[in-house]
């Protein structure tokens, strides 16, 4: 018995505001569906964020029914929660899920009302537990279903449990609503959203009373350190670049979905393999400090055609502004440069630090699903004391 554990596709989403981006979160969604397709898993479990947005563009909603509608023409059945990015805003407000729902039947399982499915196939039967993203205001609702879910669990041999939600110490988002031990208890597989980057654990969360005996002989043993193997905690990751610094994971990790093999008796993390896509590229972390570093680059780049275009994010020398500029419109679908200044030591750190709380920001924008670029560029023309933008900013704005 095979499932795919798919997350994080913000169909809609458009980075820079430019329609390729919006065009490349189709894309790799795509990829991931006929990838799917070819595989034909039992199932599939999507841990939330499949829209941008409660309230996705025409062609986001139209992404997501076509690919729906081949799953169920392979008779495919999903099984799916809200990320923080889909989940309706207000209880009145209708989610997206509702028309794919209308679509699909019985072939689209949610976990607003009931916090539980169970696939059964064959003669087996695989319990699939699940609930929708909870603020860190939220949590008390969330334990709640946890804890309703661990008791309708028990009598099942193979679980599944999906989640959209940062879980501390495994994720560098600097807010997060769970330690690992307030999931529920006794699951296989545990499907995450939310952290974009790919993770892949073993974590011990057996059953309570199945461990008593060993915490009562020792207490201080690390609980980690007795796990049998037979649990994993997933996050699938985002399946395209949502923000720049998880290029870097792409370029280790890889992006795309995990394929789970759940019936095995020995269950343990070889039992998942990563089945990876193909992203935008993007080319960061580079200084072009002289001619040769821009030549360099120039090659790079000749990689590249018109359609695969990558996104561009270094620092260069003052002197090489003007030409990267000029190569940048040629050879680059967006591109964001900073001026590397003489006295390397203290500015790199500053830059640093600005990046860093470039990140944090925009991450705040995205979770207030505020249009990251025009409030960030908002806000750096502010910081200028530019007073023609104040000017605009009380006329349109503050009424
Ligand atoms: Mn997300």
């Amino acid at each position: 018995m095979q499932f795919v554990h798919i997350s994080d596709n913000h169909l809609g989403y458009r980075q820079y505001n430019l329609d390729e981006r919006e065009k490349d979160m189709y894309n790799a969604f795509n990829m991931c569906i006929d990838e799917i397709i070819n595989i034909k898993p039992d199932f599939v479990v999507h841990s939330g964020d499949l829209f941008e947005q409660s309230t996705p563009p025409i062609n986001a909603l139209y992404t997501a029914i076509k690919a729906f509608e081949k799953l169920k023409e392979c008779n495919i059945p999903v099984y799916i929660i809200h990320g923080n990015h889909d989940v309706p805003s207000r209880i009145t407000k209708g989610s997206p899920y509702l028309i794919l729902k209308n679509m699909l039947k019985d072939k689209l399982r949610t976990f607003t009302g009931k916090k539980y499915h169970i696939f059964k196939k064959n003669n087996k039967e695989i319990f699939i537990g699940g609930s929708d993203y909870a603020s860190i205001g939220k949590t008390t609702e969330l334990f709640d279903d946890y804890k309703l879910i661990e008791q309708e669990s028990k009598n099942y041999k193979n679980k599944i449990l999906i989640f959209h939600q940062s879980i501390y110490s495994y994720s560098d988002i600097p807010s997060y609503e769970l330690q690992v031990n307030n999931l529920p208890r006794g699951f296989n597989y545990y499907a995450g959203g939310h952290i974009h980057k790919r993770i892949l654990k073993t974590v011990d969360l057996q059953h309570k009373d199945n461990n008593t005996n060993n915490s009562n002989i020792n207490n201080s043993n690390n609980n980690s350190n007795n796990t049998d193997g037979s649990q994993v905690l997933g996050w699938s990751g985002s399946t395209e670049i949502t923000d720049y610094d998880e290029y870097r994971d792409y370029k280790k990790e890889g992006k795309g979905f995990y394929l789970v093999d759940i019936s095995k008796n020995d269950f343990d993390i070889s039992c998942v393999d990563k089945i990876n896509i193909k992203c935008r590229d993007f080319i960061i972390d580079k200084e072009i400090k002289n001619e040769n570093d821009f030549e360099n680059l120039v090659n790079e780049l000749n990689n590249y055609n018109d359609t695969t275009k990558p996104i561009v994010i270094c620092g260069v020398a003052r002197e090489l502004l003007g030409s990267l500029r000029e190569l940048m419109n040629k050879k680059a679908l967006y591109s964001r440069l900073s001026i590397i200044e003489e006295d390397i030591d203290t500015t790199s750190m500053f830059l640093d630090i600005n990046n860093k709380t470039d990140e944090m920001f925009r991450e705040f924008l995205r979770n207030k699903k505020y249009d990251v670029e025009f409030v960030q560029g908002l806000y750096y023309e502010a910081l200028k004391g530019d007073n023609e933008l104040y000017d605009y900013i009380n006329n349109y704005y503050i009424k």
